[in-house]
């Protein structure tokens, strides 16, 4: 099993641990000189750069949320001038001020370089030639995997998102041997093989780098039945990088995490302390590296435990558990991330409608479908149907509009939905 940067990835835990404490200050310091956001923060926790005199001293450093990076939008949290940004992306999904991530030509190199261990890891090399199924544009997902797959040596093939047979039929021309998307669309590109009649038999695939949402065990063992591939996850967040932060080595053990570039803790999601190695919790990163947009303990909410344990492939990084789980309720869907509160705010702008409401999430013949029923105003008569109609239209048309998904709309009777809460907001029958 080939080990793309040994020299990293087998480091010894003590070097490793210097070479991320020399980092560590060495970005505190940028950050806290170089964004008045974190001056400011540092300034009301009474922190200065010098206190960070070992790793376990990054408790004393505020956290950054998504809530900061929107504030600062587009550009307030870069730490570099425009000019030294050669690269811009956006989180997806499309809400009213959606995050914006600059990148500078050496965070290109190391975000290259990141991606390119983490297809090693699964198994690629230069004799592949890998189909990339990522929305290539502001989603970072389709960039971010193309450079680390060029920077490896395959032969990539940027074919995006979309026309899925076309999607089937250059698989099967350029003989693709590896497939990079989101689980779920590999799961529905083979209920479409399935439609059109093509069989795996006819393909040249052996290897599936999978991510950007989760993966379920149910997801992973299908994907590798209908498609006689190997699947592995990988794991990443725009806001940090994108895609490279964690990947899956052929073993399947956790994802190895890249410790030079990324300080993982894991911390509880209540109380912010750390838990203890092997503890799940809620995964914080700081980037140890960027120089455009670095992050401080950015808080991604999603639930991990971490690992120092050396893999039994050789390399002694960090891994992490696959994420099944977030803390907060954004849910994934076509690789769009929702939170429901942006649904609920574009409610309380309709008229006839109260902004009470429920997430139904469902998958039919491998696609993803999101149907969101909404109470009516009880001043609305539910016989006008000319006027539900319409009513259905402007819904659809607004969420549309704010996460670039069009729902199915079931408007209920008023004081439906009494019994809505967090916990049934969103329900996924995906799985079942
Ligand atoms: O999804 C970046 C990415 C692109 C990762 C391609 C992997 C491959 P965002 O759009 O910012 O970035 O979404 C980040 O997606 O906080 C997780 O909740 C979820 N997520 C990403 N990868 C995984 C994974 C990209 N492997 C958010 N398993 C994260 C579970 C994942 N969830």
């Amino acid at each position: 099993m080939p080990i793309w940067n040994r020299k990293i990835e087998k480091m010894d835990r003590a070097e490793m641990d210097q070479l991320q404490l020399e980092r560590l200050q060495a970005v505190v310091n940028r950050a806290y000189r170089d964004v008045p956001f974190y001056h400011r923060k540092f300034a009301a926790l009474n922190v200065a750069p010098e206190d960070v005199q070992s790793l376990e001293d990054i408790v004393r450093l505020p956290f950054t949320t998504k809530e900061d990076l929107r504030d600062g939008y587009p550009y307030e949290m870069f730490a570099v001038p425009l000019r030294e940004i050669v690269r811009i992306h956006s989180s997806s999904g499309a809400t009213a001020k959606p995050i914006v991530v600059g990148y500078t030509k050496n965070d290109l190199k190391h975000w290259a370089e990141q991606v390119a261990r983490v297809m090693s890891a699964a198994g690629v090399t230069k004799d592949d030639v890998v189909q990339i199924a990522f929305d290539y544009g502001l989603f970072t997902g389709g960039f971010g995997m193309h450079y680390g797959a060029e920077r490896l040596g395959a032969s990539v093939i940027p074919v995006s998102l979309g026309n899925t047979e076309r999607q089937i039929q250059i698989m099967q021309d350029f003989r693709s041997t590896v497939l990079v998307s989101t689980p779920s669309y590999a799961l529905y590109l083979t209920e479409v093989m399935n439609r059109v009649g093509v069989s795996t038999a006819s393909l040249c695939l052996r290897v599936g780098l999978f991510g950007a949402e989760p993966m379920s065990d149910w997801m992973r063992s299908e994907i590798e039945r209908r498609l006689g591939i190997v699947a592995t996850d990988n794991y990443g967040v725009s806001a940090v990088m994108g895609p490279g932060i964690a990947g899956e080595c052929e073993l399947r053990n956790g994802l190895h995490i890249n410790e030079d570039h990324f300080l993982a803790e894991v911390v509880d999601p209540d109380t912010l302390e750390p838990v203890p190695e092997d503890h799940t919790g809620e995964l914080v990163i700081t980037t140890l590296t960027k120089e455009g947009l670095p992050m401080i303990r950015y808080r991604t909410h999603d639930v991990t435990s971490i690992t120092r344990q050396p893999c039994k492939c050789g390399r002694t990084t960090a891994r992490m558990s696959p994420v099944r789980k977030r803390t907060d309720d954004m849910f994934i869907i076509r690789g769009v991330n929702v939170y429901p509160s942006e649904i609920e705010a574009l409610l309380y702008d309709i008229e006839h409608v109260e902004p009470k409401y429920q997430v139904v999430l469902e998958r039919e013949e491998g696609l993803d479908y999101l149907t969101l029923k909404v109470e009516l105003s009880a001043h609305m008569i539910s016989d006008q149907m000319q006027k539900l109609v319409e009513l259905e239209e402007t819904i659809k048309r607004r969420v549309h509009a704010v996460i670039g998904l069009t729902p199915r709309v079931r408007l209920v009777e008023p004081k439906t939905l009494e019994n809505v809460d967090r916990s049934n907001r969103v329900i996924d029958n995906r799985e079942r």
